[in-house]
C-alpha cells in the first residue's frame, strides 16, 4: 500500500466516522425523547426485550466483515451509553439540582439569610427542659451575636424511657424566649400531623436523621411554605439524600437547607463519622444550603473547633452546636452540649479562623 493510499484511505475513514458520529447523535437524541417519555408514563429506562429485540435484527443483517459477536458488542455499548443519556437526562431534571438552577437557594429568615455566601452559626439545647433554661440560652446566645436558636421539643430517642421531650409546650417555650430576644428558632417535627401546628411556632421545621426517609413526614413538610432543615440519616448515601429533600422540593416547598450530622462507620473515636466531603459534593450537586452538625457527627466537645473550621473552609453555609447552660444535668446529649463558656470560646475560635465572615 502506497503513502499515498494509506492517506486517502484514512481520509475516507475519517469522513465516515463524521457520518456515523451524526448518526449516533441523531440516534441518541431520538433516545432523549424516548426517555422524556418513559418518565411521563412512568415506564422503567432499561428495555432488555427491546435490545435483545434489536440485536437480533442486526445480527440476522450482518453481512460481515464483523462477526455477529462483535456486532452484538458493539451495539450493547450504543444501548448502554443511550441508557446512561436517559438516566442523566433524569437526574438532571431533580428539583434539588445544580443543572435545574444554577443559583444558590438563600433562606431568609428576616433580616437572616442562610446560603448567602456568609455563613451562620446556629446554637441551642438539645432539648427544651424548661422556661428559665431556655431563656438562659437565649440569653447567653443574644450576648454572643447568634441569630438563631435550636431546641428539640419532640426527641425520637434511641431508648422509650430516655426523656422524649415537652412536645407542643417545648415549642410555647421555644417561641417565647426567642420572641422575647429576638431571635429565629429550629426544631424537630416527627409526626406529619404536626407540620402546620409547628409553622405558627418555629421558623423552620428540623427533620432528623432517623425520619430523612419518613416519605409522609417529607412530603408533610413540602406542602406547607416553612423553611425546612433535613438531616441525613446515619445510613444515607448523598443520592438518598438528595432524593429526601427532592420530595420536599416536589410538593412546592423550595425553602430547603441540608445538614451533615455524621454517618455510621466502623470508626469509634468519634460518635458518628463526619463525612467533611459529603459537603463540598453536596454544594456541588444541588443548590442548597449546606450546613454541618459538630455535636452529633462527632460527639467530641474537643473536636468541635477543628470540625466546624473544615466544614466553612470545604463550603459550609452554617454550623450547628448545642449549647446547654449545665450540660452535666442536660436531659439528653450531656456529654455533649457546650456551657455557655465553652461555646463562647469554641465560637471565637471558629471566628478567629475568618471562616465564619
Ligand atoms: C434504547 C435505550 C435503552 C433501552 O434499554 C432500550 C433501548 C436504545 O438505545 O435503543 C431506547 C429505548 O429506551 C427504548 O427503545 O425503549
Amino acid at each position: 500500500m502506497s503513502e499515498l493510499n494509506l492517506e486517502q484511505l484514512r481520509s475516507r475513514l475519517d469522513g465516515i466516522n463524521c457520518n456515523l458520529l451524526e448518526l449516533l447523535s441523531e440516534r441518541a437524541q431520538i433516545v432523549q425523547e424516548i426517555g422524556h417519555l418513559k418518565e411521563t408514563q412512568g415506564v422503567p429506562k432499561f428495555d432488555p426485550v427491546r435490545e435483545k429485540h434489536m440485536l437480533e435484527q442486526l445480527v440476522a443483517s450482518n453481512k460481515g466483515p464483523f462477526d455477529d459477536e462483535t456486532v452484538r458488542c458493539l451495539f450493547k455499548q450504543i444501548f448502554q451509553a443511550s441508557l446512561n443519556l436517559q438516566l442523566t437526562d433524569h437526574k438532571k431534571q431533580l428539583l434539588v439540582s445544580r443543572k435545574k438552577q444554577k443559583e444558590d437557594t438563600i433562606i431568609s429568615l428576616g433580616d437572616v439569610n442562610i446560603g448567602g455566601g456568609k455563613p451562620i452559626m446556629v446554637a441551642g439545647p438539645c432539648a427544651v427542659e424548661n422556661v428559665d433554661q431556655v431563656r438562659a440560652v437565649a440569653a447567653s446566645l443574644k450576648q454572643a451575636g447568634i441569630t438563631v436558636m435550636r431546641g428539640g421539643a419532640f426527641k425520637p430517642r434511641t431508648s422509650p424511657y430516655d426523656f422524649q421531650g415537652l412536645g407542643i409546650e417545648g415549642l410555647k417555650i421555644l417561641k417565647d424566649a426567642a420572641d422575647e430576644f429576638g431571635l429565629k428558632t429550629i426544631s424537630e417535627i416527627v409526626d406529619p400531623g404536626h407540620i402546620e401546628m409547628a409553622c405558627e411556632y418555629i421558623d423552620v421545621i428540623q427533620i432528623g436523621a432517623r425520619n430523612m426517609q419518613n416519605f409522609e413526614l417529607l412530603k408533610a413538610a413540602g406542602d406547607v411554605r416553612k423553611p425546612v432543615l433535613l438531616k441525613r440519616g446515619i445510613a444515607a448515601t448523598i443520592e438518598e439524600f438528595l432524593h429526601a429533600a427532592e420530595y420536599i422540593l416536589s410538593r412546592g416547598n423550595t425553602q430547603v437547607m441540608l445538614i451533615e450530622r455524621g454517618i455510621r462507620t466502623y470508626e469509634k473515636a468519634t460518635r458518628n463519622t463526619l463525612d467533611i466531603s459529603a459537603v463540598p459534593i453536596l454544594k456541588q450537586e444541588c443548590h442548597l444550603p449546606v450546613l454541618v452538625d459538630v455535636t452529633h457527627s462527632t460527639g467530641r466537645k474537643d473536636i468541635f473547633a477543628p470540625c466546624a473550621k473544615a466544614a466553612l473552609a470545604a463550603g459550609a453555609d452554617g454550623i450547628m452546636v448545642e449549647v446547654h447552660p449545665e450540660p452535666a444535668i442536660a436531659l439528653s446529649d450531656a456529654a455533649q452540649q457546650l456551657n455557655f463558656e465553652e461555646f463562647n470560646r469554641f465560637l471565637s475560635n471558629v471566628k478567629e479562623s475568618g471562616l465564619l465572615g
